[in-house]
């Protein structure tokens, strides 16, 4: 079983799925596009999110970053005027310089990251979707086009954004195995993560959308908005800048190339019609995820999606 995930969503699924299902048969394919270098380290906010979330580690008041974390080394970086605007916790900081030291040995980043989440004692794959570095720029209205981690941090993503693209993504080539293991998944899933920030950077690595596209019929995606807002984060506006409808429906029209279901909230129910009359079964469930508890709920609504969706 295969999930497409960015961040703070995705990990809440996975840690219902790891919950309803085995989690070796679970492969978590993750974004890097939010990736960034600072202080000379490579940083992979996604996969970091997912793993510490999984482990049980993460930041609760956040959903990124490490629990109980220090800021030493920000706070002393700051008496040099430093960047301080992206906050790096002084213990998420060894995972950062662990990597950035693993990728100048050579290695590549699904090796690296396989090597942390083994560390924190994942039982389910975590895969980057690409080794290849890709890169998010949002075009915004002030002050053109600048990255991910710079609109969506340092600008809080409050901000008017006209465009987004991937840059690199052209020449990037899947994780290994990756396209493999979508062809032979029995199940594919878009977790509830931005359909423009996250889930787009994943299905824009070449080979990548037309390998779920051939699944289709085998894809369940869960909306990462509810009663027409994004639950966490920019996707909401993001969605309406770039000319999209910002709800269920919106979510739908994004989705319906790729997946066949589409697990919408109750509190969208009335529009359940609508995202049916764009051509994929919808499957109404209470989506919220607050706790282990209610994450497993809606990971048994996906894992049975496609028999109650009827169109497997
Ligand atoms: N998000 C913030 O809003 N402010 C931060 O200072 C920040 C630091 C940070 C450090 C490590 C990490 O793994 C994630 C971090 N995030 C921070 C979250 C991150 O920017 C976003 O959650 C993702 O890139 C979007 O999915």
């Amino acid at each position: 079983m295969v999930v497409l995930a960015g961040g703070v969503g995705a990990a809440k699924l996975l840690t219902g799925l790891v919950r309803a299902h085995p989690p070796h048969d679970l492969l978590a394919v993750v974004n890097t596009a939010d990736d960034t270098v600072l202080h000379g380290l490579h940083v992979s906010p996604d996969l970091d999110t997912v793993v510490y979330t999984l482990a049980g580690a993460v930041n609760p008041d956040t959903g990124w970053g490490l629990a109980g974390e220090t800021w030493q080394a920000m706070n002393a970086l700051d008496r040099y005027g430093g960047v301080t605007w992206f906050r790096l916790g002084d213990r998420d900081l060894a995972t950062h310089m662990y990597r950035t030291h693993r990728l100048g040995q050579g290695a590549d980043l699904a090796a690296v990251t396989a090597e942390i989440a083994a560390a924190w004692g994942l039982k389910l794959a975590v895969l980057p979707v690409t080794n290849d570095r890709i890169e998010t720029k949002v075009t915004t209205a002030d002050e053109g086009e600048i990255g991910f981690q710079d609109y969506f941090v340092r600008r809080r993503h409050d901000v008017a954004a006209s465009a987004v693209r991937v840059a690199g993504s052209a020449r990037a080539r899947p994780s290994p195995g990756l396209v493999e293991a979508l062809d032979n998944a029995r199940l594919i899933i878009i977790a509830p993560s931005n359909p423009i920030l996250s889930i787009g950077p994943v299905l824009e690595v070449p080979g990548v959308r037309p390998a779920v596209a051939a699944r289709r019929d085998a894809v369940v995606a869960v909306s990462p908005i509810v009663g027409g807002a994004a639950l966490k984060g920019p996707a909401g506006r993001l969605m309406r800048e770039l000319g999209h409808e910002c709800s269920v429906v919106g979510v739908a029209r994004l989705y319906r190339e790729v997946a066949a279901t589409l697990v919408i909230d109750e509190a969208d129910a009335h529009l359940a019609d609508s995202v049916e009359a764009v051509g994929i079964s919808c499957v109404v469930a209470p989506t919220i995820m607050d706790g282990a508890e209610s994450a497993t709920a809606v990971a048994r609504v996906v894992l049975g999606g496609l028999a109650a969706g009827g169109s497997a």
